[in-house]
């Protein structure tokens, strides 16, 4: 099929559909400047394999350069505006009667671009916490009021346990209200918009393929195939910044914009 033709494809789905879903990676941050997990990396991040680091056996070995990877991504975060794709999926917000973003980024720009209803599967590092459970959970702690470098993990004020990042590491479990939310959504939606993810991580990756079996239709922009493409009934091939944009602006165009009344 021609670029129109799978344009077409996927504004005749989101112009239908009542309930969208969105499920986006790392790839839809890229023209951030936030680089992704599975390119090939620039400095740090050349050296060390991104699941060797984020993981809490990592973490316990060296919390020094667990904690230094994590600010130097913390630095490409504070300094990252949201894109004309997190943009773009605002805008797609307004068109279709409900959205809901899945998304297993932690840098945050989806929320900063405007987007309102999002599930933060992988946890945020934006959020800093207590690397222990010292008073039965783990203590959120603002960095604005503890002194900290980039090299060396600060310890908790409370148990003086290294303080890490508020997000999930290979091996834990997600939290459990993002996850019941994220397969609810994927099981009901009309359509599912994959957006810049390889697919690989489980069980974010699940809800592609729950999403398909239920019936919604999977549309996937990305600037190559990943592990969705085989399960997508439209593969728009491109980047998120650009590809997204044309969604939207063809939805306005050609689409039953107007969100489909009950009947
Ligand atoms: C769990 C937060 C169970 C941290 C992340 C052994 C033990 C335990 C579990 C496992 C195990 N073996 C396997 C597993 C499961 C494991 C897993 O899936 N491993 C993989 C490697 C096979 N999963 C887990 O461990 C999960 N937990 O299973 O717990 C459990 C249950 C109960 C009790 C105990 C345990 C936890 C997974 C979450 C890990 N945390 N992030 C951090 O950020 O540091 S994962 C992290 O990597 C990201 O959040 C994201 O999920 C993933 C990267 O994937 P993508 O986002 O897709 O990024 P990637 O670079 O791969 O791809 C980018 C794409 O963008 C590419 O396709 C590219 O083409 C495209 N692109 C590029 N440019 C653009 C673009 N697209 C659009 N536009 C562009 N411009």
């Amino acid at each position: 099929m021609s670029w129109k033709d799978d344009l077409n494809k996927a504004v005749e789905a989101l112009s239908r559909a009542r309930l969208v879903a969105v499920s986006s990676g790392a790839g839809v941050s890229k023209e951030s400047g936030i680089p992704t997990f599975r390119e090939a990396q620039t400095g740090l991040w050349a050296r060390y394999d991104p699941e060797q680091l984020a993981t809490p056996a990592a973490f316990e070995r060296d919390p020094d350069l667990v904690w230094s990877w994590y600010m130097y991504r913390y630095s490409l975060v504070r300094q990252s505006q949201p894109n004309s794709g997190h943009h773009a999926l605002v805008e797609l917000e307004k068109l279709v009667p409900t959205l809901v973003i899945l998304t297993q980024n932690v840098d945050g720009l989806h929320r900063a671009a405007g987007s309102t209803d999002v599930v933060d599967l992988h946890g945020s590092l934006r959020r800093f916490k207590c690397s222990a459970n010292c008073r039965g959970f783990p203590t959120p702690i603002d960095l604005s009021t503890i002194s900290y470098s980039q090299e060396q993990a600060p310890h908790c004020p409370h148990c003086s346990a290294p303080i890490c990042p508020d997000v999930v590491w290979f091996g834990e479990p997600l939290p459990a209200d993002a996850l019941a939310r994220a397969f609810d959504v994927a099981s009901k939606c009309d359509v599912m918009l994959v957006v810049g993810t390889s697919g690989v991580v489980q069980p974010a990756a699940s809800l592609s393929y729950e999403a398909r079996r239920a019936g919604s239709t999977v549309i996937e922009v990305n600037p190559v195939a990943s592990q969705v493409t085989q399960l997508a009934h439209v593969f728009l091939q491109g980047p998120s910044g650009q590809v997204l944009p044309q969604v939207v602006d063809w939805l306005k165009a050609h689409g039953n914009s107007s969100p489909i009344t009950e009947v």
